[in-house]
């Protein structure tokens, strides 16, 4: 286990989330990262009612974001290549190897993400606005178009390049948001990719930590 109270690391995540987004808080994405690098870290849990200048940490009152020493950053895309520089577990050293992983994580949260998420909101958050019905087939279409696309590239290999970097982190935990809403399917060979990320003991440790905080809290003004 590699959550240490003295650790320098620093990582925001919510003390408690209701049952829906439990699994998919993009903290995990963090924490599985640090996992895979065997990086000690800590965890400051926060609630509804932010920590006073939190705006000033992360602007959008968002989690996750990461403290290292003097360093501060948010966005999960900038931690994860943040922790990959620490480790070669997460990001190959060669320049072109490495910034093949890079792109990934961009194409995770910018190309696949904002049609996976945006629907998922519109099954949650969203369910109950007039609009929410017959925006769906529109966001399914965009959905499937990526994924699709995602799926042929992929093919048959166990992961995005010819290893596991932080590009897989974040495209599994984008895909395991698609997989909630059904929108993986179609397509067995990112099914299966899901779950050799899944399936991997770091992955396994940080969803577990991340359940473990929910299980031990209350919500504290935070909508149950
Ligand atoms: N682009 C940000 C998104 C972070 C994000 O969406 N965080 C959500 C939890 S998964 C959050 O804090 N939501 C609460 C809010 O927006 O107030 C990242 O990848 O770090």
């Amino acid at each position: 286990m590699a959550i240490n109270p003295n650790a320098s690391i620093e990582v925001t995540a919510f003390r408690w989330v209701p049952e829906g987004p439990r699994g998919l808080v993009k903290d995990l994405r963090v924490r599985w990262a640090l996992e895979e690098a065997g990086l000690d870290y800590r965890v400051r849990l926060i609630g509804a009612e932010r920590p006073a200048g939190y705006e000033m940490e992360q602007p959008f009152n968002q989690v996750p974001c990461l403290r290292d020493g003097g360093v501060q950053i948010f966005e999960s895309g900038a931690i994860l290549q943040y922790l990959g520089e620490r480790s070669e577990a997460l990001l190959p050293r060669e320049q072109e190897a490495r910034y093949r992983a890079i792109q990934w994580t961009y194409a995770a949260v910018n190309s696949v993400e904002p049609f996976v998420q945006f629907r998922a909101l519109l099954n949650s958050f969203w369910a109950e606005r007039d609009w929410a019905t017959p925006a769906k087939p529109t966001f399914d279409e965009l959905a499937q178009l990526r994924l699709g696309q995602l799926s042929k590239r992929l093919g048959d290999k166990p992961w995005l390049e010819d290893r596991f970097t932080i590009g897989d982190i974040m495209m599994v935990t984008v895909l395991r948001l698609a997989k909630r809403s059904g929108q993986l399917d179609a397509f067995d060979n990112l099914t299966s990719y899901v779950k050799r990320g899944e399936e991997r003991p770091a992955f396994r440790r940080a969803l577990a930590d991340q359940f473990a905080a929910y299980d031990q809290n209350e919500p504290q003004g935070e909508a149950a």
